[in-house]
């Protein structure tokens, strides 16, 4: 029996060279955090730093999935490779989603080029976020040039992948009622690039003028770069090449502004913090399993002693054992 750290070593070694079994297996080991995994997330960390991190939002059913399918075809075809994360699909309203996504794909499939793998938040409180950061390291590590994360622009999920994606894609349609307004308007901030999907229908001019109009009256974001909005139709294929022409431009302008520095940074905070806090509740979850921790929750209950020197105490004595 090989030990961990020389599977580890092998499969590091095979994530590199872009195995895509192995790639699957890491992040699996990852997600399901095997000892492998765990032994494996430090070195993950400093492989990669070159990918291109996009995330994709929007309401259910605005065509999120059918137009990563019709982007990545564009990307394909002028040669990059794309790894495609789909967060959460099974939350969907329209529901078979993630067969759908399956057979949308399929025409990629055969193409080592180009990756996908879902991942469901049922039954893992928060646990999304960190498996699919981890997910977007292991395909970044593996020399990616692409990596889409698709997340239904509802949740926890996407705040966390907006803050690690260098281009966010906020994507709306046409006709889909009130609720998704809302929610579009909670995304409008975090858009780099807008997309009105589904734009073979009559109503998109229309979407795109709205669209346009909250944009203004947002006021200017002033920063050198002008939020555009495409229309695009997974059916006609309409739009898509200009997205594809937006994304590099993006980019381009992320990294000869600095903003990509600035982003970097942030991401790198929000991950610090994020591993800090589920790393503290790991540990308070330990003292709160022993006797001396009993005393304490009578000694509140009874109100001889307060909650919050309660609470100190605990973090205090966490920190004393670590
Ligand atoms: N007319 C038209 N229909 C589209 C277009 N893009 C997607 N659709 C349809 O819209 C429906 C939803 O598409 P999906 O790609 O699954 O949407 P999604 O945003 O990924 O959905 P969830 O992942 O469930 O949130 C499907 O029936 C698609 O065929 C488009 O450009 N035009
Ligand atoms: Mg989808």
């Amino acid at each position: 029996m090989r030990s961990i750290a020389e599977r580890g070593a092998e499969l590091r070694e095979r994530v590199r060279a872009s195995d895509v079994v192995a790639i699957s297996q890491m992040i699996s080991a990852l997600e399901g955090r095997t000892e492998l995994g765990l032994s494996l997330r430090k070195d993950l960390y400093t492989m990669g730093g070159t990918a291109h991190v996009i995330g994709v939002t929007g309401a259910p059913g605005c065509g999120k999935s059918t137009l990563v399918a019709a982007l990545t075809k564009v990307l394909r075809q002028r040669g990059l490779t794309v790894g495609i994360i789909a967060v959460d699909p099974s939350s969907s309203l329209t529901g078979g989603a993630i067969l759908g996504d399956r057979i949308r794909m399929q025409e990629h499939t055969l193409d080592r080029g180009a990756y996908m793998r879902s991942m469901s938040s049922r039954g893992s409180l928060g646990g999304v976020s960190r498996a699919t950061v981890d997910a977007v390291a292991v395909l970044d590590a593996a020399g990616w040039d692409v990596v889409i994360v698709e997340t239904v622009g509802v949740g926890q999920a996407d705040v966390d992948i907006v803050r690690i994606a260098h281009t966010t894609i906020v994507v709306s349609a046409p006709g889909l009622g009130d609720d998704i307004q809302a929610i579009k308007a909670g995304l409008l901030e975090v858009a780099d690039l807008h997309v009105v999907n589904k734009a073979d229908r009559p109503d998109a001019d229309k979407a795109i003028a709205e669209l346009l109009g909250m944009l203004t009256l947002g006021g200017g974001f002033g920063d050198g770069w002008d939020i555009p909005v495409i229309g695009t139709s997974s059916v006609t294929g309409q739009g898509v090449q200009e997205l594809a022409d937006q994304l590099t431009a993006h980019r381009a302008w992320l990294r000869d502004g600095g903003e990509l520095g600035r982003r970097s940074r942030a991401a790198a905070v929000a991950r610090i913090r994020a591993l800090a806090y589920e790393l503290l509740m790991e540990r308070l979850d330990d003292p709160t399993k022993g006797d001396g921790f009993d005393a304490v929750v009578d000694a509140v209950t009874e109100r001889r002693l307060d909650p919050h020197t309660a609470a100190a105490d605990l973090i205090d004595r966490v920190a004393a054992t670590t």
